[in-house]
């Protein structure tokens, strides 16, 4: 069969790559809607409103619902939008179908699968466990193995992106890979390695441990095999909104991209960095040398450094799309964007809260620092800077270009979606602030504060903007729903063409052959890994007892 062409492939908006789309798409909207609801009610209790008992058939208590929250929207509604967004762009951008068609169908249908499985007991109340399932509590084994299979998914849509672009390597030996193919595949390849913890932690500890084949388990080898994989595991969310940021959004802005290579640089670092710093999970876990925090906390302070690549790199981008449409000045260049299209407005609003977000993952980071925010509702304020709002309001502003290409629809609504995505900022900034507020005040995470006896009056007014910011939260996602929904079911006219790849102000030929060389950059990748992740975990492997009891206390 002859490959398709790029235009081929874009006038054919329910080609087959697109059909996958559709279908991981689906998967992840159903689990984003089953998200923002729970969300609500998290943030309602907080403002002292207690619609828990109303819920009951479903929503056993704060925490199943935390669960269902956490579960479906930063490991479902990620994971299955990745699964189908990254392989769609690299066969638009690498101008041909791929590699294996039926792979990626019934890697599909394995993710599903595991999904479901894994649906069972959580929503039957059976693995209250938080999306980060620490040991010793204790959820059924179908909650572990579904969550493994999906995994396991994640590694074959990888494995097709490489035969893919082993295809076409083959057939352009000489040619730089196309930008949006090359950062997906680091993406990919990064989590790949990063998956390696988690996917232990499942076969040698928790699986045998749920089917009752080990008598006990132990907690700290879990955390750490899961935070191997639990931090880069951010990372696997963000880097696809980068790929939007830096291959769609500057030709959406009117503009080029500012460097290629600098793009690829911060990819490599992030395949490089990823991975060998989730102590910085762990500086309070007893049972690590504190060298070895400090050695994590170092890196954690390197990988920083992609990121503001980004931030300069996107910035520039942008500006020379608002400056080709008049803009002026240092910062009044700004207002020139194109605000007036949800799908980049969405973008650049998730830039500026992610902008503050990232300040305070060096928070953070900062081993004494850490001690100051650990385990209190900062850290919740934190994450939906990021993958809440970087991540997600990405993901929302993707899908205003991206449906109506599956469906050959144009976007119906666009003054709601133009609505949605500033509820959503300001929603999230609410939120947000109330949370690291709190947290600075010392109220706890991940804790039902409106049944909590040691809540402070001081906490009270705080507490209500959360419910005020989680309000807002709900009522724009009920917009993006409604715009997504009335697209698909109402709309008549067709849909405009996608927005195409952004070209270069430096363009891909001015990059050093070695940013397009994987073996070096794999390397050092799992050099540093070694020796960050070695010694602590050797010798959690080979002295502790498996004997820890499991807990079910929900
Ligand atoms: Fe984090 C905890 C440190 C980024 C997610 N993080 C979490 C948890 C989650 C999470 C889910 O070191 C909680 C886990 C749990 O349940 O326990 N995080 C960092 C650092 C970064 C960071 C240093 N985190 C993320 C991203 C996430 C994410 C990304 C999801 C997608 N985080 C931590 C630490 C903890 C932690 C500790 C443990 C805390 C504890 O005690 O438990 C950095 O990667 C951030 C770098 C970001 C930047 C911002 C760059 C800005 C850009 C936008 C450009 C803007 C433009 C607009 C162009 C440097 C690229 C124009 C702007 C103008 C102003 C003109
Ligand atoms: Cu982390």
């Amino acid at each position: 069969m002859t490959p398709a062409t790029a235009s081929e492939l874009r006038d054919r908006p329910l080609g087959p790559e697109a059909r996958m789309m559709g279908a991981y798409l689906t998967v992840a909207l159903v689990a984003l809607f089953g998200g923002v609801v729970t969300g609500l009610l998290q943030a309602l209790d907080h403002a002292g409103i207690n619609l828990y008992p109303w819920v009951s058939p479903f929503i056993k208590s704060y925490y199943h619902g935390l669960t269902v929250h956490g579960v479906l929207n930063v490991l479902v509604w990620t994971t299955f939008f990745i699964c189908g967004f990254l392989p769609y762009l690299t066969a638009r951008a690498l101008e041909r179908p791929l590699a294996r068609r039926r792979l990626g169908w019934a890697t599909f249908w394995l993710m599903t699968a595991g999904l479901a499985l894994a649906a069972i007991p959580i929503m039957g109340n059976a693995a209250t466990v938080m999306f980060t399932f620490y040991p010793p509590l204790k959820a059924h084994w179908a909650f572990y193995v579904g969550l493994t299979l999906v995994v396991a998914g994640t590694w074959l849509v990888a494995l097709n992106l490489v035969l893919t672009y082993r295809a076409w390597r083959r057939d352009h030996p000489a040619r730089r890979t196309p930008l949006p193919a090359f950062m997906s595949l680091v993406a990919f390849v990064m989590w790949t390695i990063a998956s390696l913890g988690l996917a232990a932690e499942m076969l040698f500890l928790l699986i045998p441990w749920s089917l009752g084949l080990v008598a006990g388990t132990d907690a700290l080898l879990a955390r750490s095999l899961f935070w191997f994989t639990g931090h880069p595991i951010v990372y696997f969310w963000l880097l696809p909104a980068y790929v939007s940021w830096y291959t769609l959004a500057p030709r959406q802005a009117g503009g080029k991209l500012f460097s290629d290579p600098l793009a690829r640089t911060s990819f490599l670092l992030f395949l490089v960095l990823s991975t060998p710093l989730g102590f910085h999970h762990q500086y309070t876990d007893p049972g690590i040398h504190r060298g070895w925090k400090l050695l994590h906390a170092f890196l954690t302070f390197a990988v920083f450094f992609p990121s503001l690549l980004t931030f300069f790199n996107v910035t520039a981008s942008l500006e020379s799309g608002a400056r080709a449409r008049g803009g002026k000045g240092w910062i009044a260049w700004f207002g020139k964007l194109p605000w007036g299209d949800p799908s980049l407005a969405a973008q650049v609003l998730a830039m500026l809260l992610f902008t503050l977000g990232g300040a305070g993952g060096l928070i953070n980071a900062s081993y004494n620092l850490n001690l100051v925010v650990h385990n209190s509702a900062w850290i919740p304020g934190h994450l939906h800077l990021t993958v809440g709002t970087a991540v997600t309001l990405t993901f929302m502003g993707i899908t205003y270009w991206l449906v109506p290409t599956l469906c050959g629809r144009a976007l119906l609504g666009r003054r709601l979606a133009l609505a949605q995505v500033w509820l959503w900022f300001v929603g999230m900034a609410i939120f947000s602030h109330a949370m690291h507020q709190l947290g600075l005040m010392g109220a706890p995470r991940r804790t039902m504060l409106g049944a909590a006896p040691y809540v402070q009056p001081e906490w009270a007014a705080t507490m209500r903007w959360v419910g005020v910011g989680g309000s807002i939260l709900f009522v724009s996602s009920l917009l993006y729903f409604v715009v997504i929904g009335g697209t698909l079911l109402a709309s008549r006219r067709p849909a405009p063409a996608p927005p195409e790849f952004a070209e270069a102000l430096s363009g891909p030929d001015h990059s050093p052959l070695v940013l397009d060389r994987w073996r070096p950059w794999l390397v050092l990748a799992a050099v540093l890994i070694a020796i960050a992740y070695g010694p602590t975990l050797v010798r959690l492997a080979t002295t502790t007892p498996l004997i820890t009891p499991g807990l079910r206390v929900w």
